[in-house]
């Protein structure tokens, strides 16, 4: 079997339909695309650091009646597997999302375009969890700063043009929370926002309840709210990827769980790049319905 040569910051991203991804994932293409998606699977879609984590441990505790000690048998990357994680000779994001019995939960951050086309045919549900843009590309600075597996982002002023131009692993920021708001109502899809599950954690996970099918005691979503505090995860070694290894990710650089607020952004941004952005983002998503929050 022929072994993935060892990605690190020199490694560069390969691209599939223009869309930038690490080398692995792009080596292992063909598997990807023709997975079978099953009409039961419940699909967490999201753009990197939109709080994929987050979602995936509150779908896994509302899985598990709130039963702590079940999510708690095994680190968070291994719980729904990436459908595009490719380490060969490890099994495949596909090989593991094959092993598993239905019902299965199961995580991406491709974009629409990108998606293994049996999920659209298959009538599964999907949970898409979107950021605002400033927080989740500041976010993804200090996520490309401290992954060992991501080319080196430069500067702040140099990841910032790398960013607008869409050319950070799994693309374009603008294109992804597009693409998937846009067929919000084509499919099964709950479309849930980072900042009012800041705002309103009980709400939103009333939502994902519901949205699961399932039927839930209030003492239950209250120990859900509270067990998936940004306080709590970051000191949960089982979701602060503290487990995975400094050639990997250097937590001594950024952590995992690094503030886990809405507005971070305006301690990166310049004025100028501000007015920047700003001017781009009209530009790019000026027509959609979309609205994001961008302090609390
Ligand atoms: S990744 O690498 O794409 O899987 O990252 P992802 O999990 O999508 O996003 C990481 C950011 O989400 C924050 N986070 C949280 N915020 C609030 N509450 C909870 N419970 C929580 N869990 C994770 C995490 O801190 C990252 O954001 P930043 O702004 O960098 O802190």
């Amino acid at each position: 079997m022929a072994l993935t040569p060892e990605l690190n910051k020199q490694t560069k991203l390969k691209e599939v339909a223009e869309i930038p991804l690490q080398a692995p994932t792009v080596d292992n293409w063909s598997q990807i695309l023709t997975f079978k998606a099953k009409p039961d699977d419940l699909l967490i879609c999201t753009y990197p650091r939109s709080g994929t984590t987050w979602i995936q441990e509150i779908v896994d505790m509302i899985e598990q009646n709130g039963d702590i000690k079940k999510c708690r048998q095994a680190i968070i990357q291994h719980r729904p597997p990436y459908i595009e994680w490719a380490r060969p000779p490890q099994p495949s994001g596909v090989d593991k999302a094959n092993e598993m019995p239905a019902p299965r939960i199961l995580r991406t951050h491709l974009p629409t375009q990108l998606l293994p086309p049996s999920f659209w045919t298959s009538n599964c549900k999907f949970l898409y969890v979107a950021r605002n843009a400033k927080d989740c590309m500041v976010s993804y600075y200090h996520f490309y700063r401290m992954s060992q597996v991501l080319p080196d982002p430069g500067t702040w002023d140099e990841y910032f043009e790398t960013f607008i131009n869409g050319k950070v692993s799994w693309g374009s920021w603008f294109d992804h929370v597009k693409g998937w708001w846009e067929i919000r109502d084509r499919y099964e899809i709950l479309f849930l926002f980072y900042e009012d599950m800041k705002r309103d954690p009980k709400q939103e996970i009333q939502k994902v309840i519901q949205f699961m099918g399932k039927n839930l005691d209030e003492e239950v979503v209250d120990k859900i709210v509270q067990e998936t505090s940004f306080e709590k995860m970051k000191n949960n070694p089982m979701t602060n990827r503290s487990t995975v290894p400094k050639s990997v990710l250097d937590q001594s650089i950024s952590p995992f769980m690094r503030k886990g607020i809405v507005g971070d952004w305006k301690n990166h941004f310049t004025v100028a790049q501000n007015e920047r952005f700003e001017e781009i983002y009209q530009q790019k998503m000026g027509r959609t319905s979309l609205t994001f929050c961008m302090e609390l």
